[in-house]
């Protein structure tokens, strides 16, 4: 530590934003001109949705227009659910002219994160993942203390005196409850301030409907299986579903059965991809599911994971279960005297 204090820190390069939120903001809306199009590229999660919101609504009656575009498919639900329910104009990077526009802005990215990104001309960056290249791009803000991009959107916001409509509110609290994990992971005070400035102004109950939307209609079933093949033994749960069109599926239905009271531990398996995902849920308190998905599953295939979530995939043919169909039972047997 002593050794990195006497190192003096060097300053930031000119193009990186400087000053108070005020100068910041100042500099950022000289960058643009009437007649500008602006392209916010982004690789849509919930805070990179949120924060191309806050650049839209920064650069409204300023530019010309402002489009959003994203290239990777938005699947989880919980984003889907967000871009629904707030309308957030979106379109596909591979369909858009890039010709068409006259300043591209990155946010909550930098344009090493991507193959696609690379191509592109960015005039902005504005993001909070590590630096890893110093970036000579017009202009440049980049904190990577900060626990989301929302947060840095939210000083912006506030410095232009912007009065905040309900749905840019409810995804910028959104984007930093996801991003700082409800605060359990590092989050800076920022984080904080932006957090409490938006709570009263975000639709508290729309933004539980994104958190809580993680299930397609086609995905009910995968429960009506999950419940059938279930095995109890020694408060323990273990179902296995079979064919899965996600591994994700598993995590949500092992989490389900991780509310019943008295249950030690759950093992949920399917398969996908000529794999078998497993699935291993416990309290974390003197149990540890990492370890145990090390030691049931290591020597088959990679598993790892916390003390009470972890995960292990095994190639099928890892498996030798030759003609015989993989069970609940399969699965109890492929663990118990790892336990
Ligand atoms: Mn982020």
């Amino acid at each position: 530590m002593a050794k990195t204090l006497r190192t003096p820190v060097p300053p930031p390069p000119k193009n990186y934003a400087r000053g108070t939120a005020r100068e910041r903001l100042q500099q950022f809306w000289d960058f643009f001109g009437k007649e500008d199009a602006v392209l916010v590229v982004i690789n849509a999660d919930p805070d990179a949705l949120a924060s191309a919101m806050a650049i839209k609504r920064l650069l409204r009656y300023r530019v010309k227009y402002v489009a959003i575009a994203h290239p990777n498919e938005i699947r989880r639900m919980n984003n889907v659910t967000m871009v629904q329910r707030l309308k957030i104009p979106l379109e596909r990077l591979g369909n858009v002219k890039i010709n068409d526009f006259s300043k591209i802005v990155m946010v909550d990215s930098q344009p090493n994160h991507l193959p696609c990104f690379e191509k592109l001309k960015v005039d902005v960056i504005i993001d909070h993942h590590p630096i890893v290249v110093e970036w000579s791009n017009p202009f440049v803000d980049i904190r990577p203390d900060y626990g989301a991009t929302a947060s840095i959107m939210v000083e912006y916001l506030r410095a232009a005196d912007i009065k905040l409509s309900t749905g840019l509110a409810t995804a910028l609290f959104y984007a930093i409850k996801v991003d700082t994990s409800n605060f359990e992971k590092n989050a800076h005070l920022a984080d904080r301030l932006a957090f409490r400035y938006l709570f009263d102004l975000a639709n508290r109950d729309l933004m539980r409907k994104f958190e809580l939307t993680d299930l397609r209609r086609s995905e009910l079933r995968y429960f009506t299986i999950g419940l059938h093949n279930l095995k109890y033994s020694k408060n323990r749960y273990y179902s296995h579903i079979g064919r899965v069109p996600s591994p994700d599926v598993l995590v949500i239905v092992a989490d389900f059965l991780n509310h019943v009271g008295g249950i030690d531990w759950v093992f949920v398996s399917g398969i996908h991809n000529d794999k078998l995902v497993v699935i291993f849920r416990c309290d974390g308190y003197r149990k540890n599911a990492g370890k145990l998905a090390a030691r049931s599953l290591g020597a088959l295939g990679s598993a790892g994971g916390h003390k009470q979530a972890a995960r292990g995939e095994v190639p099928l043919k890892n498996l030798a279960m030759g003609e015989k169909e993989f069970t609940s039972e399969s699965l109890q047997r492929l663990i118990i005297h790892h336990i």
